[in-house]
């Protein structure tokens, strides 16, 4: 079913959905499986963004015999970003979870990260780029491209964070709730983690390998996406000199 009303179990994961329907079957059987063994209570959310294909229609037909997950949707495609964005607004549960739809990183570890979280971390990633992480599987470009901006935000931050780029995590909703992030595409994924470190936030990393794609078409496009780490990198680096600049007045006043 579609929902107007927020979610208010103990974790709500957030699915964003831009044409997949060729692994929803997969998807669904193994949430379905992993609610039974491990996370009875908890809820999904899917966001489909204006898919062409038959992604959210497929989720209606599927929603109809379960009651564990619902459906939202953007009339158009407005991108990665405003789907978690209108994601967070539905989700009220105190743990809020977001995950690749096309099981890149297992749904199954999902209670890994929110245990994390329960212990008092503010944002939990999986770290395809930790040093203790096996091996990525896919596309050279992406696993070159996510490598390569994590490496930079990671040096501009100063702090031991590998991974700014995975959609895999959970968060303490009342602390993701204080981010605001501006960028409607795959960007945005490294804005919330960014801004969670600017702002103090515990931030936890779980070493996890990313496996290759096995339906559909990757939906991310180099060009823009570079483009818009550009343009957060240098917001960054205002972002960590103003904080800098901050500090240095602090001192001086104090
Ligand atoms: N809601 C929404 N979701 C999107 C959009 N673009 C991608 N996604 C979802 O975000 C997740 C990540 O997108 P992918 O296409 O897998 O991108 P990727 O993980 O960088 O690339 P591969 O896994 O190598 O294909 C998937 O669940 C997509 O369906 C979008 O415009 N809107
Ligand atoms: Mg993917």
């Amino acid at each position: 079913m579609t929902t107007d009303s927020s979610i208010t179990a103990p974790v709500t994961v957030i699915v964003p959905c831009y044409n997949e329907e060729a692994g929803l079957p997969f998807l669904l059987e193994r949430l379905r499986k992993m609610r039974a063994r491990n996370a009875a209570d908890w809820h999904f959310l899917f966001v489909d963004d204006g898919s062409s294909d038959d992604t959210f229609a497929a989720l209606l037909r599927a929603a109809q015999d379960a009651d564990w997950f619902e459906v939202v949707r953007h009339p158009e495609n407005l991108g990665l970003g405003a789907a978690l964005r209108t994601g967070f607004e539905h989700a009220l549960s105190p743990i809020v979870c977001t995950i690749d739809s096309d099981c890149t990183y297992p749904p199954e570890k999902l209670p890994e990260l929110t245990a994390l979280v329960a212990d008092g971390a503010d944002i939990v990633t999986a770290s395809a780029w930790h040093p203790e992480s096996a091996a990525a599987e896919g596309s050279s470009t992406r696993i070159w491209l996510s490598r390569m901006v994590s490496g930079l935000y990671k040096l501009l931050i100063g702090q031991d964070v590998y991974t700014f780029t995975c959609l895999f995590r959970a968060y303490r909703a009342e602390s993701v709730r204080r981010i605001r992030f501006r960028s409607n595409g795959f960007a945005a994924v490294a804005e919330i983690m960014l801004r969670a470190i600017l702002g103090g936030q515990r931030v936890a990393e779980v070493p996890m390998r990313l496996e290759s794609r096995r339906f559909g078409e990757s939906k991310l496009k180099v060009g823009d996406a570079i483009m818009a780490h550009v343009r957060l990198l240098l917001l960054t680096a205002f972002m960590v000199g103003a904080r800098q600049a901050r500090a240095v007045g602090n001192k001086l006043a104090g």
